[in-house]
This record gives C-alpha cells, sequence and structure tokens, in this order.
C-alpha cells in the first residue's frame, strides 16, 4: 500500500477535526485530496452519528484491499477500511491502530460507477449493496436514483447522511483534472440535481470533495473541473439554481432619485 504511513496519519487528524466540527452542530465540507481522505472523514463522522449512512459517489467503487488491488493505490481502498464487515480481510496494518473499522457496509449506497474491478463487484453483491451504476442512472434517471438509495439505506427518512463525492463520478469531459478519469459520467448537471436532492432532505451532514488534482491538464481544464466542484458544492450546501431574493424585502427597491 503506498505512503500508507501518511495517509494514515492525515485520515486521523481529519477524523479528529470532522467529529469536532459535527459536535459544534455545523456541517462539515472537506475537501481532497485524494479519496484515501474519506477514511478520516467518514470515521469522524461515525464516531458523531452512528446512525450516519454514507453515499459513495464515484466511477469506482475504492473497495479493494491491499490483495484485490493491482495498483497498492489506498485511493482504491478507503470503502474496505471503513466497513467492519470487510475487516477480516485486512492483514494486521501498522499505522492504522487508531482507525476501528465500525462502519456497516448495510449503510452504504453506491451512485455513478462505471469502473468497477471484479473483486468489487462480488463485494456490491454479497453485501447487497444498493447501488446506482451508470447504466441505472440512465434508466432512472438520477434524482430517482438517489431517492431510491437514500430510501433502501433509510426507509424512514431520519438518518444523517454523508456524501463522499469524487470528482471521477462526472463525465470526463465535464471534469478533466483528476487522476482516474472515466468517460460515460455523470453530467454537472446531474451532480448538481443529485446534490439538491440530498439537500433537501435536510439531513446532510458531511460532504467530502475530492480527487480534483490541478497539476492534471491545461489552464481550461483546470477550470473547468474546479468550477465543476464549487458547483457541485454550492448545491449541497443549498444555493438555489433559480436564485434566492433578499430576505424581508417584499418589494423592489425604488430608483433613488439623485
Ligand atoms: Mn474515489
Amino acid at each position: 500500500m503506498e505512503h500508507l504511513e501518511q495517509v494514515s496519519a492525515c485520515a486521523q487528524a481529519l477524523s479528529t477535526r470532522v467529529a469536532e466540527v459535527l459536535r459544534d452542530g455545523r456541517v462539515v465540507v472537506t475537501i481532497g485530496g485524494d479519496h484515501s481522505i474519506g477514511v478520516g472523514s467518514v470515521d469522524g463522522h461515525y464516531k458523531v452519528n452512528e446512525d450516519m449512512i454514507l453515499i459513495w459517489v464515484d466511477a469506482h467503487a475504492d473497495i479493494n484491499t491491499n490483495e484485490t488491488s493491482d495498483s497498492g493505490s489506498v485511493h482504491g481502498m478507503p470503502v474496505a477500511l471503513l466497513c467492519r464487515e470487510l475487516s477480516d480481510y485486512w492483514p494486521y496494518l501498522p499505522t492504522m491502530d487508531w482507525q476501528v473499522p465500525r462502519f456497516s457496509i448495510k449503510n452504504l449506497g453506491y451512485i455513478g460507477l462505471r469502473s468497477v474491478d471484479s473483486y468489487e463487484r462480488l463485494a456490491i453483491e454479497k453485501y447487497n449493496i444498493p447501488t446506482f451504476a451508470m447504466e441505472d442512472v440512465d434508466t432512472h434517471g438520477i434524482k430517482s436514483s438517489v431517492q431510491h438509495v437514500l430510501q433502501q439505506l433509510d426507509p424512514r427518512g431520519e438518518k444523517p447522511i454523508h456524501v463522499s463525492f469524487d470528482i471521477d463520478s462526472l463525465d470526463a469531459l465535464e471534469a478533466p483534472s483528476t487522476g482516474t478519469p472515466v468517460r460515460g459520467g455523470l453530467t454537472l448537471r446531474e451532480g448538481i440535481n443529485m446534490m439538491e436532492t440530498i439537500y433537501a432532505t435536510g439531513r446532510l451532514r458531511a460532504v467530502d470533495l475530492v480527487e480534483i488534482n490541478p497539476a492534471i491538464g491545461t489552464d481550461t481544464d483546470r477550470r473547468h473541473t474546479i468550477d465543476a466542484g464549487l458547483s457541485i458544492l454550492k448545491a449541497a450546501l443549498g444555493a438555489p439554481r433559480r436564485g434566492t431574493a433578499p430576505k424581508g424585502v417584499l418589494d423592489l427597491p425604488k430608483p433613488t432619485t439623485a
């Protein structure tokens, strides 16, 4: 596993900080960095809200272990590190002692998948993880896909929500400055619609925005990718695309005369 010691130390510090901000009653926004930071942000969230549900929005399932991963990249493993049902599949990992996988895979859902390794697919099927891969999004539409995942994970609609949003869930044309781009992904409008739908539940407590890498691509690529990320965050935090009138002002301001 590449750079495990540094990844682990970063995730540990992040976990502590995420828990602090949540205990303070605020929504947490975590900007990555690669998706290995999800280990820290979800761990921190779980410490505060044990009933949390996790929506992993990604082109990839990120549920490899060190055994099933071809690359050794920890950003392909955070889901497997987090879930208690998968803890037996890991060897002892030095430096990861701080992290006890207690989050249940039963509280995980996926949206946007289109590049899934065979052992990852096995895990999705074995644990029956609610998954709307791109062909499912094509069939049902993004809003209904999100609503299905929420409904399956939390039929009564009362649990805190954590969204871990990998920018590579968006189509590579929409967000090119990322490490493992995959074509055929969500449009930015689908990403925004998804976040608006989740925001509307009133239960979104934490958002990760990861895998924006400004070192990749041209100036235009960078600008598109960063703009896309900002649009996703604005939607997650409740900015309406139709605009917002000033509060408490019923009439348009009268023209002033000199
Ligand atoms: Mn990812």
